[in-house]
């Protein structure tokens, strides 16, 4: 059998496999699923300071090549979280948290008491979030996003992360990295969040499937591999001091076993552990290794960032 443990900032992981923010993680009962089943580690819901409620329903929809989300960040806000990072066994998997704050302030406050809390919990900066009304990505405005970047690291005395939005421009890529890189305290970023603002149309109905923003919404599954793929490697190649945790289109080994050939360190899973449920990383994991087998390779640093250009 092959072996998929793997390491991440010095801690073991059984495996390379965990939710993507938002999916499984807004409430205790989902997240103790998340850490009793066989993902190597898990985060949290992106919260806010206070809870939310988040955008009207229906606001998530699948279809049979992805999905469509506008939910408007609902979750149970920071404090239920922080109080749930306080009671995780983190001898069974590392846990993320991830901030979603809507102003610098608010993300500069829960930073502050993460702090002080006395649990080691992973941050995960949610630079990308696409569907609060009225709010522009921070990830999408390069001064903004170093502005953001440059106040948390001086609030906050640990490595984190931060997910990015896709980027489908090179020069994004080396603009991102470039800010990125300038602080060697992000030990790690996650790309992809959802393609944002795209358009799910049902041609028997003549409407959009999702009620928020005129039925725009933030796109995942199968439509977003390949972006995710490149946001991935392009980060991988352009941030060699950071790892990579690569998210979008995974719905079986083989999409994992490309994440990390692309260079991800680990692999997240949104729409079809939704879809699915967690008992789809046992799944995951089997078809992993039997592509492994196949290949005839020991253990994930056999390939991963060994992707070959032609
Ligand atoms: O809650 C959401 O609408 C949401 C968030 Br915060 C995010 O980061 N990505 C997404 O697709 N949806």
């Amino acid at each position: 059998m092959p072996d998929l443990r793997t390491e991440f900032l010095d801690l073991p992981l059984a495996n390379p496999l965990m939710n993507a923010s938002g999916v499984w993680c807004s409430v205790a009962s989902q997240l103790e699923a998340l850490a009793e089943c066989a993902a190597g580690a898990m985060v949290t819901k992106s919260c806010t300071l206070a809870q939310r409620d988040g955008n009207p329903e229906p606001r998530y929809r699948a279809t049979p090549w992805g999905s469509i989300n506008s939910m408007g960040l609902p979750n149970e806000g920071f404090p239920y979280y922080l109080n749930y990072a306080r009671c995780h066994d983190y001898e069974r998997k590392p846990l993320f948290m991830s901030l979603a704050g809507l102003t610098l302030d608010d993300n500069l406050t829960m930073v502050a008491e993460l702090r002080e809390a006395v649990t080691p919990v992973i941050m995960e900066l949610n630079l990308s979030c696409p569907n609060v009304p009225g709010k522009a990505q921070v990830g999408y405005d390069f001064e903004a996003m170093d502005t953001f970047i440059h106040e948390i690291a001086d609030a906050y005395d640990r490595p984190f992360g931060v997910k990015l939005p896709p980027y489908f421009d090179i020069a994004h890529f080396d603009e991102a990295a470039a800010i990125l890189n300038a602080y060697p305290q992000i030990a790690f970023v996650t790309c992809i969040n959802s393609i944002g603002n795209g358009l799910v149309i049902d041609p028997v109905s003549e409407t959009v499937v999702i009620r928020p923003k005129d039925g725009f919404g933030g796109i995942g599954g199968d439509f977003v591999l390949p972006t995710a793929l490149a946001n991935v490697n392009a980060f991988f190649r352009r941030c060699p001091d950071k790892k990579i945790i690569g998210c979008g289109g995974v719905r079986s080994g083989e999409q994992v076993f490309l994440h990390l050939l692309a260079g991800a360190a680990l692999v997240q899973v949104g729409t079809q552990l939704f879809e699915e449920g967690p008992l789809i990383f046992p799944r995951l994991l089997e078809e992993l290794q039997a592509i492994m087998t196949a290949k005839g390779y020991d253990r994930i640093t056999d390939f991963q960032g060994k992707l070959k250009t032609l």
